[in-house]
């Protein structure tokens, strides 16, 4: 994967003066020397200092010991003038290559330094650790008010950061959490609230206040949206952008939650070792008199749980967070009824999910199985306070109309339990959505602030061996988000630029609008659409992840159809909308004439689609700050960091990206006297000369040979490799080498 700088400049093609155009055609030079410290990949990355040169292959002795031989083009340079616990921030770094950065990220996670940044983008490595000193409130003290970039990298200081820009410019804020499934969005998201709410917090307030309604929804989302998956015991399946609003003094005023695409299928459906939402085994560990009302026993005994062998979860106990939920459920304005018919209404589900169905004499209808599944329908119907004579009638009857009559359609068992899941799906789904709108009113929104911090806790992208409607709802997401940090990103780089008065420009920039065009409009002669041989109903997508890793997701489109019906059966609704729950009726209010039409039209998708539009426009009205969260092991234990791994992520989470665009600019930059104390001894005679240190920096260059650099205000702004020239030409002079070997200069990022 290494390729030469003029070919690192593909996507990115800066509008240059005659020198740099000229040099981007010759390759430049980057020199390994004898004596040379540098990484060679073999096949983990390992360091060392080369001893020999022979043609293209160098001898090096490596830091642990031994000797290897490897390719000079298998060989990075390695800066030794980074301190041993690694940099605080990525553009730091001498060398920008991908040893440099993984190594970089590797020493601060060994010392439980698991934030870094990359200028404005925060990474943050998942502890796998409870590290409560890094949050505690003497930590949100130290960092209040404090300019970014002067303590350690924290979560706290981009919270920090984004509060100051809005109250500074009066302009909303947002920051973005992305990463892979179990790379802590979730928790880093709810660090970020802990410190807003700090900040904006009305601490002598009585009684609930808006910042504590605001914290408690997490517990309470959680318990409805989250469960436990084979890469994390807390994985949300749903979406969510927090928007705080502020009053023109910095308090928080008000808040609106949106929640994007819960994961339906879950609720009638686990694959093994993950379990169903927890608020189902948060019930049935409920204390024994509420177990009895519901009739519920142990969560084996119900099959929308007992598909899977997992019922509970290391570390936690759901007695407890059964009683926690309860109180966080106080917290939000949820009262004691709404919250007995709550749990009525989960109880309810679980019943439902074991009603089974037989053959009714002929192979066209179902009956109830046995008396088990009577008992069940009874205490579905009981719970729901609807009729049981009609909920089993919903299950096993459809109502057909035409032209001539009405007739009532029997369904086989098989069409009666997808009618019985899809009844348990859409109750959960309104429910759920029930819950965010409570929270939401509860909280209430502030009409008049002006001034506004979202926080977007995201699925990241996700290719599994069998992807579905879900994924390519998902990562069509990322491929919004990544679209907006690309712009971001090219944005900010300019900015630097410009504020050092360096000359550049982006003639364009690398967009993955191609893959959105696609999505969203046409697929036809697509180049990032492809109909593998082999199978009819499967699809891929080239999905952009990152210039560096396109990656093809291949999807599995039978049920695409089924899962994108935003539709409710009319029985099962008519069944819901007559029970004499309120709160049940309430989740089923009838359909004006206008929203029956227009539902008919309405799918998952399109209603998505628009959902993700409104986002945009709001994080595009917004000062976007992103943190890159990243799963350093799949064993989800602490002090593993699996290299590949990281890798991986910090391709497809942009960082890299971000990285790359830097190195098609001037991906090393040094201030006037940083870079003449390291490179004084080139030309000592400059330093004598007395003049400006502008100028000495440039007689060192000129002297150099070196082309294409910029001279700012106050920093040099050098080209992808010459940092690595220099120090080569520093080497020789300092040491006693004879041999200068010249490469082929390169970035590998
Ligand atoms: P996710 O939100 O990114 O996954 P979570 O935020 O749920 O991931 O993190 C997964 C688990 O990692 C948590 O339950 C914690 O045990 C641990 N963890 C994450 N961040 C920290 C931290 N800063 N300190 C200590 N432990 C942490 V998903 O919701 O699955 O994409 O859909
Ligand atoms: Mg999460």
């Amino acid at each position: 994967t290494a390729t030469s700088t003029n070919q690192t400049t593909r996507t990115t093609q800066p509008q240059t003066n005659e020198g740099q155009r000229e040099e981007k055609q010759r390759a430049k030079p980057v020199t390994i020397v004898v004596g040379s410290h540098i990484w060679v990949e073999n096949p983990v990355w390992i360091d060392g200092e080369v001893l020999n040169i022979k043609g293209d292959d160098a001898e090096i002795q490596t830091s642990g010991g031994s000797k290897v031989v490897a390719k000079l083009s298998k060989i990075y340079p390695k800066d030794t003038e980074t301190p041993p616990g690694g940099v605080d921030d990525m553009t730091k770094l001498s060398y920008l290559h991908e040893p440099g950065v993984l190594h970089n990220l590797a020493t601060r996670y060994e010392i439980n330094e698991i934030y870094t940044y990359t200028g404005n983008i925060l990474i943050a490595i998942n502890p796998f650790q409870s590290l409560s000193h890094l949050y505690d409130a003497d930590m949100m003290e130290r960092y209040n008010g404090v300019p970014y970039g002067e303590l350690r990298p924290h979560v706290f200081a981009i919270a920090d950061a984004a509060y100051r820009e809005m109250i500074k410019e009066g302009k909303g804020n947002s920051i973005l959490v992305s990463g892979e499934s179990g790379a802590g969005k979730t928790e880093t998201t709810k660090m970020l609230m802990r410190y807003l709410a700090y900040l904006g917090g009305n601490a002598a307030a009585e009684g609930r206040t808006v910042e504590q309604k605001v914290l408690e929804s997490n517990p309470v989302l959680e318990a409805f949206g989250n469960a436990k998956t084979v890469r994390n015991n807390n994985s949300s399946r749903f979406g969510k952008f927090v928007e705080i609003q502020f009053d023109k003094c910095g308090r928080i005023s008000g808040a609106a939650i949106r929640t994007y695409l819960l994961e339906r299928s879950r609720v009638c459906q686990i694959s093994d070792s993950e379990r169903n939402y927890h608020c189902f085994y948060l019930l049935c560990a409920a204390p024994p008199q509420e177990i009895e009302k519901y009739k519920l026993g142990e969560p084996k005994l119900y099959h929308y749980l007992n598909q899977s062998n997992c019922y509970e979860l290391d570390g936690t106990s759901d007695q407890h967070n059964y009683l926690s939920t309860r109180r966080a459920m106080d917290v939000v304005g949820i009262n004691a009824v709404e919250q007995e018919a709550i749990f009525r209404v989960v109880a309810a589900i679980l019943h439902l999910g074991n009603i089974d169905f037989a053959n009714g004499g002929d192979n066209d209808s179902s009956v109830l199985k046995n008396d088990e599944s009577l008992f069940h329908l009874q205490m579905t119907a009981e719970l729901l306070m609807c009729n049981p004579r009609a909920l089993e009638d919903a299950l096993c009857k459809r109502v057909m109309v035409t032209p001539e009559e009405i007739i009532k359609k029997s369904l086989d068992p098989h069409g009666a339990t997808v009618s019985r899941d899809g009844l348990a799906k859409t109750i959960y789904s309104r429910l759920f959505d029930w819950l965010v709108d409570k929270i939401n009113f509860s909280i209430g929104q502030d009409p008049n602030s002006k001034c506004l911090i979202g926080v977007l806790d995201i699925y990241g992208f996700e290719s599994f061996k069998t992807n579905s409607f879900e994924q390519f709802c998902i990562n069509y997401t990322n491929e919004k988000l990544q679209q907006h940090f690309n712009k971001h990103v090219f944005k900010t780089q300019q900015e630097e630029y410009t504020k050092e008065e360096i000359d550049w420009s982006y003639i364009e920039f690398v967009d993955n609008k191609d893959v959105l065009d696609l999505i969203e409009q046409t697929f036809k002669d697509h180049k990032r659409f492809i109909k593998p041989k082999l199978t009819r109903s499967d699809f891929t997508i080239v999905h952009y992840a990152g210039e560096v890793a396109l990656v093809p997701v291949q999807y599995q489109s039978d049920q695409f159809l089924d899962k994108n019906k935003d539709y409710i059966v009319p029985e099962h609704r008519d069944l819901l909308s007559a029970s004499t729950c309120s709160f049940v009726a309430g989740l089923f209010p009838p359909l004006t004439e206008e929203v029956a039409k227009s539902s008919k039209f309405s799918s998952i998708s399109s209603r998505f689609k628009l959902q993700l539009q409104q986002l945009m426009e709001i994080l595009n009205s917004t000062e976007p700050h992103y943190i890159r969260c990243i799963k350093p092991n799949n064993v989800l234990k602490p002090a593993v960091f699996e290299n590949d791994n990281v890798m991986q992520q910090l391709r497809s989470g942009g960082v890299l990206e971000a990285v790359r665009i830097k190195c098609a600019g001037y991906p090393t930059y040094r201030s006037f006297s940083e870079f003449l104390s390291r490179f004084r001894v080139l030309a000592p005679e400059v330093l004598k000369m007395d003049c400006p240190e502008n100028e000495a920096c440039e007689k060192i260059l000129v002297k150099m040979g070196l082309r294409g650099y910029q001279i700012g205000k106050t920093k040099v702004f050098l080209r992808a490799g010459q940092m690595a020239e220099l120090d080569a030409k520093r080497i020789l002079l300092l040491g006693d080498s004879s041999k200068v070997i010249q490469t082929r200069g390169r970035t590998r990022i």
